[in-house]
């Protein structure tokens, strides 16, 4: 689909954009965030929180597949030999597993471990774009900006786990390499809704100084 639409209702002010120079980004919907007994569990956190928004994620990827739109999904994932993991990653705070460390989904966040791996329901198709990242933002230490730029894409559409984490992360670096950033609202979430709000307050504030935000419905009605 070549051709520009606008998000009348996109917050705080209507986003213009053109699907074949869009990418459509899944930040991080693997098991070990999603799924209980993961990494996201073994921080604390009640991992069901983020269940809840999968069949909006994937109603919007259905959409914007149907248009033939460029889809990017992330994994937060590590080396095997954890080259790529500083200590101060591993070792913050008290998890009861650790990056790297044996749960019961595998290695914790290794790359080709199951728990690594994003959830059936919204498993890449072939031909989609598919980074593992060792940060939390999906520029650090990627080919994220070659892959996006190569193609095209000026414009895009966050989606995935956690907003005020990697969403929010991968999104200001985004926006500082001069991407045209909106947020999904509906299709994002944390294990804490009061830290969702803010960040999704804090990313359009000030004139969108970080980008837009918009529900998925607006998106999905204006592309069909
Ligand atoms: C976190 C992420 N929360 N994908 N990762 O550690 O947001």
């Amino acid at each position: 689909m070549n051709m520009l639409l606008t998000l009348a209702d996109a917050a705080p002010f209507p986003y213009t954009f053109n699907p074949a120079h869009t990418a459509l980004v899944v930040i991080d919907m693997q098991r070990d965030f999603i799924e209980p007994g993961g990494f996201g569990a073994s921080l604390g956190n009640d991992a069901t929180r983020l269940q809840a928004i999968v069949p909006t994620v994937r109603r919007m990827l259905d959409a914007w597949r149907a248009i033939g739109g460029l889809v990017l999904h992330t994994r937060e994932a590590h080396r095997p030999d954890l080259s790529d993991c500083p200590p101060a990653k591993r070792l913050r705070g008290q998890p009861s597993l650790r990056i790297g460390d044996v749960g019961p989904m595998g290695r914790v966040l290794i790359a080709g471990e199951p728990g690594v791996e994003i959830i059936p329901e919204l498993a890449p198709l072939p031909g989609e774009l598919v980074v593992d990242k060792p940060g939390k933002g999906m520029f650090y230490g990627t080919p994220v900006d070659d892959l996006l730029r190569e193609r095209g894409i000026t414009h895009l559409l966050f989606m995935g786990v956690t907003t005020e984490v990697c969403v929010q992360t991968s999104m200001r670096e985004a926006n500082d390499r001069g991407y045209e950033c909106l947020l999904i609202e509906d299709g994002s979430a944390s294990y804490f809704p009061e830290f969702k709000a803010a960040a999704l307050a804090m990313l359009t504030a000030q004139g969108a100084i970080v980008g837009w935000a918009a529900r998925s419905a607006a998106v999905i009605e204006a592309i069909t």
